[in-house]
Protein backbone atom coordinates (compact mmCIF):
# COMPACT_ATOMS: atom_id res chain seq x y z
CA UNK A 1 0.00 0.00 0.00
CA UNK A 2 1.08 2.96 -0.53
CA UNK A 3 1.32 5.89 2.29
CA UNK A 4 -0.79 8.45 0.48
CA UNK A 5 -3.48 5.97 0.26
CA UNK A 6 -4.05 5.57 3.72
CA UNK A 7 -7.44 4.77 4.84
CA UNK A 8 -8.91 2.81 7.34
CA UNK A 9 -10.63 0.19 5.03
CA UNK A 10 -7.76 -0.24 2.75
CA UNK A 11 -4.96 -0.32 5.84
CA UNK A 12 -6.98 -3.21 7.36
CA UNK A 13 -7.58 -5.05 4.50
CA UNK A 14 -3.72 -4.89 3.90
CA UNK A 15 -3.40 -6.02 7.66
CA UNK A 16 -5.96 -9.03 7.07
CA UNK A 17 -4.11 -9.98 3.92
CA UNK A 18 -0.78 -10.34 6.01
CA UNK A 19 -2.36 -12.08 9.06
CA UNK A 20 -5.40 -14.02 7.73
CA UNK A 21 -7.20 -16.09 10.44
CA UNK A 22 -6.17 -13.50 13.59
CA UNK A 23 -9.06 -12.23 14.53
CA UNK A 24 -8.43 -11.01 17.83
CA UNK A 25 -5.25 -9.35 16.36
CA UNK A 26 -7.06 -7.47 13.87
CA UNK A 27 -9.60 -6.21 16.13
CA UNK A 28 -7.32 -4.83 18.05
CA UNK A 29 -5.73 -2.70 15.04
CA UNK A 30 -9.06 -1.90 13.57
CA UNK A 31 -9.80 0.29 17.20
CA UNK A 32 -6.41 1.84 17.50
CA UNK A 33 -6.70 2.08 13.76
CA UNK A 34 -10.08 4.05 13.60
CA UNK A 35 -8.75 6.88 16.22
CA UNK A 36 -5.00 7.15 14.89
CA UNK A 37 -5.81 7.61 11.24
CA UNK A 38 -7.02 10.94 11.08
CA UNK A 39 -4.64 12.09 13.35
CA UNK A 40 -1.58 10.46 11.22
CA UNK A 41 -3.01 12.17 8.35
CA UNK A 42 -2.92 15.37 9.85
CA UNK A 43 0.51 15.26 10.46
CA UNK A 44 2.20 13.50 7.35
CA UNK A 45 5.36 12.81 9.17
CA UNK A 46 4.63 9.45 10.46
CA UNK A 47 2.30 8.72 7.08
CA UNK A 48 5.46 9.57 5.49
CA UNK A 49 7.41 7.03 7.97
CA UNK A 50 5.02 3.94 7.73
CA UNK A 51 4.49 4.05 11.37
CA UNK A 52 1.10 2.39 11.46
CA UNK A 53 2.00 -0.02 9.38
CA UNK A 54 5.90 -0.48 11.29
CA UNK A 55 4.03 -0.57 14.70
CA UNK A 56 1.42 -2.99 13.66
CA UNK A 57 4.46 -5.92 12.44
CA UNK A 58 5.98 -7.49 15.54
CA UNK A 59 9.24 -6.86 16.31
CA UNK A 60 9.36 -10.99 16.27
CA UNK A 61 7.25 -13.90 17.70
CA UNK A 62 8.90 -16.49 19.38
CA UNK A 63 7.54 -20.21 18.92
CA UNK A 64 8.64 -23.56 21.07
CA UNK A 65 7.73 -26.62 22.32
CA UNK A 66 7.00 -27.21 25.82
CA UNK A 67 7.41 -30.69 26.77
CA UNK A 68 6.55 -31.88 30.79
CA UNK A 69 5.37 -35.34 32.61
CA UNK A 70 1.96 -35.03 34.28
CA UNK A 71 1.90 -36.60 38.28
CA UNK A 72 0.75 -40.16 35.82
CA UNK A 73 3.99 -40.10 34.73
CA UNK A 74 2.60 -39.52 30.77
CA UNK A 75 4.37 -36.71 28.43
CA UNK A 76 2.55 -33.80 27.66
CA UNK A 77 3.70 -31.26 25.15
CA UNK A 78 2.44 -27.31 25.11
CA UNK A 79 3.21 -24.76 22.65
CA UNK A 80 4.53 -21.75 24.18
CA UNK A 81 5.13 -18.15 22.86
CA UNK A 82 6.72 -14.88 23.81
CA UNK A 83 5.42 -11.92 21.23
CA UNK A 84 7.70 -9.12 21.44
CA UNK A 85 5.95 -6.21 19.89
CA UNK A 86 7.66 -3.53 20.14
CA UNK A 87 10.77 -1.96 22.50
CA UNK A 88 11.15 1.81 21.09
CA UNK A 89 10.47 3.17 24.55
CA UNK A 90 12.10 0.41 26.59
CA UNK A 91 12.50 -3.35 27.26
CA UNK A 92 9.64 -5.26 25.77
CA UNK A 93 7.65 -5.72 28.63
CA UNK A 94 3.83 -7.77 29.12
CA UNK A 95 2.27 -10.62 30.56
CA UNK A 96 2.42 -14.46 30.70
CA UNK A 97 -1.31 -16.11 30.08
CA UNK A 98 -1.59 -19.76 30.30
CA UNK A 99 -4.76 -20.99 29.43
CA UNK A 100 -6.25 -23.01 26.76
CA UNK A 101 -7.44 -20.79 24.13
CA UNK A 102 -3.73 -19.50 24.06
CA UNK A 103 -3.09 -18.73 20.06
CA UNK A 104 -1.13 -16.28 18.29
CA UNK A 105 -3.91 -13.84 17.22
CA UNK A 106 -4.42 -13.78 20.95
CA UNK A 107 -1.09 -12.62 22.27
CA UNK A 108 -0.36 -9.96 19.21
CA UNK A 109 -3.53 -8.37 20.07
CA UNK A 110 -2.27 -8.32 23.49
CA UNK A 111 1.21 -7.20 22.04
CA UNK A 112 0.05 -4.74 20.51
CA UNK A 113 -2.49 -3.11 23.18
CA UNK A 114 0.26 -3.06 25.39
CA UNK A 115 2.61 -0.88 23.32
CA UNK A 116 -0.16 1.78 23.95
CA UNK A 117 -0.93 1.02 27.40
CA UNK A 118 2.84 1.26 28.32
CA UNK A 119 3.92 4.49 26.35
CA UNK A 120 0.64 5.94 28.45
CA UNK A 121 2.55 4.78 32.08
CA UNK A 122 5.14 7.28 30.89
CA UNK A 123 7.45 4.78 32.34
CA UNK A 124 10.36 3.34 30.08
CA UNK A 125 8.75 0.29 29.36
CA UNK A 126 8.07 -1.48 25.35
CA UNK A 127 5.27 -3.97 25.21
CA UNK A 128 5.05 -7.81 24.71
CA UNK A 129 3.35 -10.52 25.46
CA UNK A 130 3.04 -14.17 25.79
CA UNK A 131 2.32 -17.48 27.50
CA UNK A 132 0.79 -20.92 26.62
CA UNK A 133 -1.97 -22.94 25.71
CA UNK A 134 -1.15 -24.78 28.89
CA UNK A 135 -4.90 -25.40 31.47
CA UNK A 136 -3.35 -24.61 35.27
CA UNK A 137 -7.26 -25.93 36.07
CA UNK A 138 -7.19 -28.98 37.84
CA UNK A 139 -3.31 -29.87 37.88
CA UNK A 140 -1.17 -30.16 40.99
CA UNK A 141 1.32 -27.56 42.29
CA UNK A 142 3.96 -29.97 41.30
CA UNK A 143 2.67 -30.56 37.64
CA UNK A 144 2.42 -26.56 37.53
CA UNK A 145 6.27 -26.19 38.82
CA UNK A 146 7.40 -28.82 36.05
CA UNK A 147 5.55 -26.84 33.59
CA UNK A 148 6.58 -23.43 34.71
CA UNK A 149 9.93 -24.43 34.47
CA UNK A 150 9.76 -26.25 31.27
CA UNK A 151 8.09 -22.70 29.83
CA UNK A 152 11.28 -20.82 31.03
CA UNK A 153 13.97 -23.36 30.04
CA UNK A 154 13.41 -22.17 26.59
CA UNK A 155 12.26 -18.84 27.42
CA UNK A 156 15.29 -18.27 29.23
CA UNK A 157 17.13 -17.60 25.66
CA UNK A 158 14.74 -14.65 25.07
CA UNK A 159 14.56 -12.43 28.37
CA UNK A 160 16.84 -10.27 30.55
CA UNK A 161 16.24 -7.64 32.88
CA UNK A 162 17.33 -4.89 29.62
CA UNK A 163 15.94 -6.88 26.72
CA UNK A 164 12.08 -8.37 27.75
CA UNK A 165 10.61 -8.53 31.41
CA UNK A 166 7.54 -10.83 31.71
CA UNK A 167 4.83 -10.60 34.11
CA UNK A 168 1.35 -12.36 35.01
CA UNK A 169 -1.90 -12.28 33.31
CA UNK A 170 -4.77 -14.46 32.87
CA UNK A 171 -3.37 -18.60 34.88
CA UNK A 172 -0.31 -16.63 35.89
CA UNK A 173 0.02 -15.40 39.61
CA UNK A 174 2.72 -15.29 42.03
CA UNK A 175 2.42 -19.29 42.23
CA UNK A 176 3.55 -19.48 38.89
CA UNK A 177 5.79 -16.40 38.70
CA UNK A 178 7.74 -17.61 41.38
CA UNK A 179 8.58 -21.15 39.94
CA UNK A 180 9.31 -19.61 36.64
CA UNK A 181 12.09 -17.13 38.56
CA UNK A 182 13.47 -20.13 40.06
CA UNK A 183 14.63 -21.88 37.11
CA UNK A 184 15.86 -18.44 35.51
CA UNK A 185 17.93 -17.88 38.50
CA UNK A 186 19.38 -21.13 38.07
CA UNK A 187 19.72 -20.94 34.15
CA UNK A 188 21.52 -17.54 34.62
CA UNK A 189 23.72 -18.42 37.80
CA UNK A 190 22.56 -15.35 39.16
CA UNK A 191 19.71 -12.95 40.52
CA UNK A 192 18.13 -10.12 38.64
CA UNK A 193 14.60 -8.61 38.61
CA UNK A 194 14.02 -10.62 34.84
CA UNK A 195 10.18 -10.88 35.85
CA UNK A 196 7.83 -8.95 37.80
CA UNK A 197 4.36 -9.72 40.36
CA UNK A 198 7.56 -11.70 42.51
CA UNK A 199 6.86 -12.61 45.74
CA UNK A 200 7.94 -9.67 48.61
CA UNK A 201 10.95 -12.08 49.79
CA UNK A 202 12.64 -12.18 46.37
CA UNK A 203 12.63 -8.83 44.99
CA UNK A 204 8.45 -8.29 44.27
CA UNK A 205 7.26 -4.54 44.75
CA UNK A 206 4.60 -4.33 47.44
CA UNK A 207 1.12 -3.47 45.77
CA UNK A 208 1.50 -5.29 42.63
CA UNK A 209 -0.76 -8.01 43.47
CA UNK A 210 -3.86 -5.39 43.74
CA UNK A 211 -1.93 -2.64 41.17
CA UNK A 212 -4.54 -3.81 38.10
CA UNK A 213 -7.69 -4.02 40.14
CA UNK A 214 -6.83 -0.62 42.27
CA UNK A 215 -5.94 1.24 39.28
CA UNK A 216 -8.81 0.40 37.39
CA UNK A 217 -11.42 1.23 40.16
CA UNK A 218 -9.22 4.46 40.34
CA UNK A 219 -9.31 5.31 36.77
CA UNK A 220 -13.33 4.99 37.07
CA UNK A 221 -13.34 7.71 40.18
CA UNK A 222 -11.15 10.35 37.70
CA UNK A 223 -13.69 9.46 34.97
CA UNK A 224 -16.88 10.48 37.31
CA UNK A 225 -14.54 13.12 38.80
CA UNK A 226 -14.10 14.55 35.76
CA UNK A 227 -17.82 14.58 35.46
CA UNK A 228 -18.74 15.99 38.60
CA UNK A 229 -19.63 12.57 39.96
CA UNK A 230 -18.04 9.42 42.22
CA UNK A 231 -18.01 6.10 42.90
CA UNK A 232 -20.06 6.45 46.50
CA UNK A 233 -23.24 4.81 46.49
CA UNK A 234 -23.01 3.09 43.13
CA UNK A 235 -23.95 -0.69 42.67
CA UNK A 236 -20.93 -1.80 40.70
CA UNK A 237 -21.09 -4.99 38.25
CA UNK A 238 -17.48 -6.94 38.05
CA UNK A 239 -16.98 -9.89 36.02
CA UNK A 240 -14.52 -12.57 36.86
CA UNK A 241 -13.05 -13.35 40.12
CA UNK A 242 -9.04 -13.53 39.46
CA UNK A 243 -6.59 -10.78 40.53
CA UNK A 244 -7.63 -8.16 38.73
CA UNK A 245 -11.76 -8.66 39.81
CA UNK A 246 -11.22 -8.89 43.40
CA UNK A 247 -8.68 -5.94 43.92
CA UNK A 248 -10.91 -3.87 41.55
CA UNK A 249 -13.97 -5.32 43.57
CA UNK A 250 -11.89 -4.25 47.02
CA UNK A 251 -10.98 -1.09 45.88
CA UNK A 252 -13.90 -0.16 44.67
CA UNK A 253 -15.96 -0.71 47.85
CA UNK A 254 -12.94 1.01 49.82
CA UNK A 255 -14.32 4.32 47.54
CA UNK A 256 -17.84 3.66 49.00
CA UNK A 257 -19.32 1.52 45.68
CA UNK A 258 -21.59 -1.64 46.46
CA UNK A 259 -19.88 -4.68 44.47
CA UNK A 260 -22.93 -6.84 43.43
CA UNK A 261 -21.66 -9.38 41.40
CA UNK A 262 -18.15 -11.39 40.55
CA UNK A 263 -17.64 -14.87 38.04
CA UNK A 264 -16.16 -17.12 36.80
CA UNK A 265 -15.91 -19.02 33.40
CA UNK A 266 -18.77 -21.33 34.56
CA UNK A 267 -21.23 -18.12 35.64
CA UNK A 268 -22.17 -15.36 37.84
CA UNK A 269 -23.08 -14.57 41.39
CA UNK A 270 -25.28 -12.03 42.22
CA UNK A 271 -25.17 -10.80 46.10
CA UNK A 272 -27.86 -8.24 46.63
CA UNK A 273 -25.86 -7.09 50.47
CA UNK A 274 -22.76 -6.38 48.32
CA UNK A 275 -19.30 -7.89 48.37
CA UNK A 276 -17.82 -6.70 51.80
CA UNK A 277 -14.33 -7.36 52.90
CA UNK A 278 -14.94 -9.92 54.63
CA UNK A 279 -16.20 -11.96 51.92
CA UNK A 280 -14.23 -11.06 49.28
CA UNK A 281 -11.18 -12.21 51.31
CA UNK A 282 -13.08 -15.48 51.33
CA UNK A 283 -13.03 -15.44 47.43
CA UNK A 284 -9.52 -14.72 47.36
CA UNK A 285 -8.61 -17.36 49.55
CA UNK A 286 -11.15 -19.34 47.61
CA UNK A 287 -9.12 -18.29 43.77
CA UNK A 288 -5.75 -18.61 45.30
CA UNK A 289 -5.77 -21.04 47.65
CA UNK A 290 -8.59 -23.55 47.62
CA UNK A 291 -8.37 -23.02 43.77
CA UNK A 292 -12.56 -23.59 43.46
CA UNK A 293 -15.13 -22.36 41.80
CA UNK A 294 -17.45 -18.87 42.33
CA UNK A 295 -20.84 -20.72 42.28
CA UNK A 296 -19.23 -22.38 45.76
CA UNK A 297 -19.36 -18.63 47.12
CA UNK A 298 -23.70 -18.86 46.55
CA UNK A 299 -23.78 -21.77 48.81
CA UNK A 300 -21.49 -20.33 51.43
CA UNK A 301 -22.93 -16.86 51.42
CA UNK A 302 -26.55 -17.80 50.00
CA UNK A 303 -27.53 -15.88 46.94
CA UNK A 304 -27.75 -16.56 43.88
CA UNK A 305 -25.70 -18.18 41.18
CA UNK A 306 -26.53 -17.79 37.58
CA UNK A 307 -25.03 -20.72 35.21
CA UNK A 308 -23.38 -20.28 32.17
CA UNK A 309 -24.31 -16.15 32.03
CA UNK A 310 -22.36 -13.09 32.22
CA UNK A 311 -23.42 -10.21 34.71
CA UNK A 312 -24.44 -7.76 32.41
CA UNK A 313 -27.56 -7.95 32.47
CA UNK A 314 -29.05 -6.98 35.98
CA UNK A 315 -28.89 -3.00 36.43
CA UNK A 316 -25.73 -1.55 38.08
CA UNK A 317 -24.50 2.10 37.99
CA UNK A 318 -21.14 1.25 36.92
CA UNK A 319 -19.39 -2.01 34.89
CA UNK A 320 -16.30 -3.34 35.47
CA UNK A 321 -15.01 -6.00 32.74
CA UNK A 322 -12.19 -7.84 34.81
CA UNK A 323 -12.15 -11.44 32.95
CA UNK A 324 -11.23 -11.92 29.31
CA UNK A 325 -11.00 -10.66 25.81
CA UNK A 326 -15.13 -10.22 23.84
CA UNK A 327 -17.17 -10.43 27.17
CA UNK A 328 -19.38 -7.87 26.10
CA UNK A 329 -20.86 -7.57 23.31
CA UNK A 330 -23.36 -5.47 21.51
CA UNK A 331 -26.68 -7.00 23.39
CA UNK A 332 -24.83 -6.56 26.77
CA UNK A 333 -23.87 -2.88 25.72
CA UNK A 334 -27.58 -2.50 25.04
CA UNK A 335 -29.01 -3.60 28.21
CA UNK A 336 -26.81 -1.69 30.31
CA UNK A 337 -27.80 1.32 28.54
CA UNK A 338 -31.08 1.04 29.03
CA UNK A 339 -30.85 0.03 32.79
CA UNK A 340 -29.16 2.98 33.20
CA UNK A 341 -25.31 2.34 33.60
CA UNK A 342 -23.19 5.27 33.52
CA UNK A 343 -19.86 4.10 32.98
CA UNK A 344 -18.02 1.44 32.23
CA UNK A 345 -14.33 0.68 33.19
CA UNK A 346 -12.16 -2.27 31.45
CA UNK A 347 -9.88 -4.11 33.90
CA UNK A 348 -9.67 -6.91 31.52
CA UNK A 349 -7.57 -6.74 27.39
CA UNK A 350 -10.48 -5.68 25.11
CA UNK A 351 -13.67 -7.24 26.73
CA UNK A 352 -16.01 -5.27 24.79
CA UNK A 353 -16.40 -6.10 20.90
CA UNK A 354 -16.20 -3.64 18.36
CA UNK A 355 -19.95 -2.97 18.34
CA UNK A 356 -20.42 -3.18 22.24
CA UNK A 357 -17.70 -0.07 22.18
CA UNK A 358 -19.96 1.59 19.32
CA UNK A 359 -23.33 1.33 21.84
CA UNK A 360 -21.36 2.79 24.60
CA UNK A 361 -20.06 5.82 22.78
CA UNK A 362 -23.16 6.71 20.59
CA UNK A 363 -24.84 6.67 24.25
CA UNK A 364 -22.29 9.00 25.95
CA UNK A 365 -21.79 6.13 28.27
CA UNK A 366 -18.17 7.18 29.77
CA UNK A 367 -16.29 4.44 28.22
CA UNK A 368 -12.30 3.85 29.84
CA UNK A 369 -10.77 0.93 27.61
CA UNK A 370 -8.20 -1.31 29.15
CA UNK A 371 -5.32 -0.19 27.80
CA UNK A 372 -5.86 2.87 29.97
CA UNK A 373 -7.85 1.38 32.83
CA UNK A 374 -5.82 -1.49 33.16
CA UNK A 375 -2.37 -0.20 33.45
CA UNK A 376 -1.74 0.25 37.20
CA UNK A 377 -0.99 -2.90 36.73
CA UNK A 378 2.42 -2.91 34.08
CA UNK A 379 2.67 0.46 35.88
CA UNK A 380 3.63 -1.39 39.10
CA UNK A 381 5.36 -3.92 37.36
CA UNK A 382 7.63 -0.90 36.17
CA UNK A 383 7.76 0.61 39.54
CA UNK A 384 9.36 -2.62 41.08
CA UNK A 385 12.18 -2.73 37.63
CA UNK A 386 13.37 0.46 39.33
CA UNK A 387 12.96 -0.64 43.21
CA UNK A 388 15.02 -3.68 41.79
CA UNK A 389 17.52 -1.27 39.80
CA UNK A 390 18.01 0.58 42.69
CA UNK A 391 17.71 -2.29 45.11
CA UNK A 392 15.46 -0.81 47.37
CA UNK A 393 11.87 -1.61 48.20
CA UNK A 394 9.68 1.28 48.53
CA UNK A 395 6.73 1.64 51.14
CA UNK A 396 3.16 0.74 50.39
CA UNK A 397 2.00 4.33 50.90
CA UNK A 398 4.69 5.52 48.35
CA UNK A 399 3.45 3.11 45.52
CA UNK A 400 -0.09 3.78 46.02
CA UNK A 401 0.43 7.21 45.92
CA UNK A 402 2.52 6.83 42.55
CA UNK A 403 -0.48 4.57 41.43
CA UNK A 404 -3.18 7.14 41.61
CA UNK A 405 -0.82 9.82 40.56
CA UNK A 406 0.09 7.85 37.15
CA UNK A 407 -4.06 6.77 36.66
CA UNK A 408 -4.50 10.32 37.24
CA UNK A 409 -1.89 11.12 34.58
CA UNK A 410 -3.45 8.68 32.13
CA UNK A 411 -7.04 10.12 32.81
CA UNK A 412 -5.60 13.64 31.49
CA UNK A 413 -3.84 12.23 28.60
CA UNK A 414 -6.88 10.92 27.38
CA UNK A 415 -9.15 13.81 27.86
CA UNK A 416 -6.43 15.81 25.98
CA UNK A 417 -6.90 13.97 23.22
CA UNK A 418 -10.04 12.48 23.12
CA UNK A 419 -12.10 15.58 23.85
CA UNK A 420 -14.72 15.82 21.74
CA UNK A 421 -17.55 18.74 22.72
CA UNK A 422 -18.76 17.85 26.15
CA UNK A 423 -18.04 14.64 26.13
CA UNK A 424 -14.42 12.66 26.18
CA UNK A 425 -14.10 9.91 23.54
CA UNK A 426 -11.27 7.95 25.87
CA UNK A 427 -10.90 5.23 23.23
CA UNK A 428 -9.66 8.34 20.88
CA UNK A 429 -7.35 9.74 23.30
CA UNK A 430 -6.09 6.69 24.70
CA UNK A 431 -4.83 5.66 20.99
CA UNK A 432 -3.30 8.93 20.22
CA UNK A 433 -1.99 9.67 23.52
CA UNK A 434 0.00 6.11 23.80
CA UNK A 435 0.50 6.61 20.01
CA UNK A 436 2.96 9.53 19.76
CA UNK A 437 5.51 8.79 22.53
CA UNK A 438 6.07 5.34 20.28
CA UNK A 439 5.67 6.63 17.36
CA UNK A 440 8.39 9.92 17.69
CA UNK A 441 10.68 7.49 19.31
CA UNK A 442 10.29 5.52 16.24
CA UNK A 443 10.77 8.69 13.72
CA UNK A 444 14.15 9.70 15.87
CA UNK A 445 15.40 6.20 14.80
CA UNK A 446 15.14 6.33 11.37
CA UNK A 447 14.39 3.36 9.33
CA UNK A 448 16.30 0.20 9.47
P1 LIG B 1 -6.87 -14.55 36.51
O1 LIG B 1 -6.39 -15.81 35.89
O2 LIG B 1 -6.45 -14.19 37.88
O3 LIG B 1 -8.46 -14.51 36.48
C1 LIG B 1 -9.16 -14.61 35.29
C2 LIG B 1 -10.65 -14.57 35.59
O4 LIG B 1 -11.36 -14.45 34.37
C3 LIG B 1 -11.14 -15.84 36.23
O5 LIG B 1 -12.25 -15.56 37.05
C4 LIG B 1 -11.54 -16.68 35.02
O6 LIG B 1 -12.49 -17.70 35.29
C5 LIG B 1 -12.13 -15.62 34.12
N1 LIG B 1 -11.97 -16.04 32.73
C6 LIG B 1 -10.81 -16.30 32.08
N2 LIG B 1 -11.03 -16.70 30.83
C7 LIG B 1 -12.37 -16.71 30.69
C8 LIG B 1 -13.22 -17.03 29.63
N3 LIG B 1 -12.75 -17.43 28.45
N4 LIG B 1 -14.56 -16.91 29.84
C9 LIG B 1 -15.05 -16.50 31.03
N5 LIG B 1 -14.28 -16.20 32.09
C10 LIG B 1 -12.97 -16.29 31.92
O7 LIG B 1 -6.46 -13.40 35.46
P2 LIG B 1 -6.35 -11.83 35.70
O8 LIG B 1 -7.33 -11.38 36.71
O9 LIG B 1 -4.93 -11.51 35.89
O10 LIG B 1 -6.76 -11.28 34.25
C11 LIG B 1 -8.08 -10.90 33.92
C12 LIG B 1 -8.04 -9.94 32.74
O11 LIG B 1 -7.28 -8.77 33.09
C13 LIG B 1 -7.38 -10.47 31.46
O12 LIG B 1 -8.04 -9.90 30.35
C14 LIG B 1 -5.96 -9.92 31.55
O13 LIG B 1 -5.35 -9.83 30.28
C15 LIG B 1 -6.24 -8.55 32.13
N6 LIG B 1 -5.13 -7.87 32.79
C16 LIG B 1 -4.42 -8.48 33.79
C17 LIG B 1 -3.40 -7.80 34.43
C18 LIG B 1 -2.67 -8.36 35.57
O14 LIG B 1 -1.84 -7.64 36.15
N7 LIG B 1 -2.90 -9.58 35.99
C19 LIG B 1 -3.01 -6.45 33.99
C20 LIG B 1 -3.87 -5.88 32.98
C21 LIG B 1 -4.87 -6.59 32.41
P3 LIG B 1 -12.03 -19.26 35.26
O15 LIG B 1 -11.19 -19.43 36.48
O16 LIG B 1 -13.30 -20.00 35.26
O17 LIG B 1 -11.25 -19.43 33.98
O1 LIG C 1 -2.02 -6.88 30.43
C1 LIG C 1 -1.18 -6.45 31.24
O2 LIG C 1 -0.87 -5.24 31.29
C2 LIG C 1 -0.57 -7.40 32.16
N1 LIG C 1 -0.93 -8.57 32.16
C3 LIG C 1 0.51 -6.95 33.10
C4 LIG C 1 1.84 -6.84 32.40
C5 LIG C 1 3.02 -6.56 33.29
O3 LIG C 1 4.14 -6.59 32.74
O4 LIG C 1 2.88 -6.30 34.49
Amino acid sequence: MMYEDLSLERFMAGLKKRTPGEVEFHQAVYEVAESVIPFILANPRYRQAGILQRMTEPDRSIIFRVEWEDDEGNIRVNRGYRVQFNNSIGPYKGGLRFHPSVNLSILKFLGFEQTFKNSLTTLPMGAGKGGADFNPRGKSDREVMRFCQAFMTELFHHIGPNTDVPAGDIGVGVREISYMFGQYKRLAQEFTGVLTGKALEFGGSLIRTEATGYGNAYFMQEMLKHHGDSIEGKTCSISGSGNVATYCAEKVTQLGGKVVTLSDSDGFVHDKEGIDPEKLAWIIDLKTNRRGRISEYAEEFGCDFHAEKRPWGLPCDLAFPCATQNELDERDAKTLVSNGCKAVSEGANMPSTVEAIQVLLDNQILYGPGKAANAGGVAVSGLEMTQNSIRMAWTEEELEKKLVEIMTHIHAQCARYGQEGEFINYVKGANIAGFIKVADAMLAYGVG
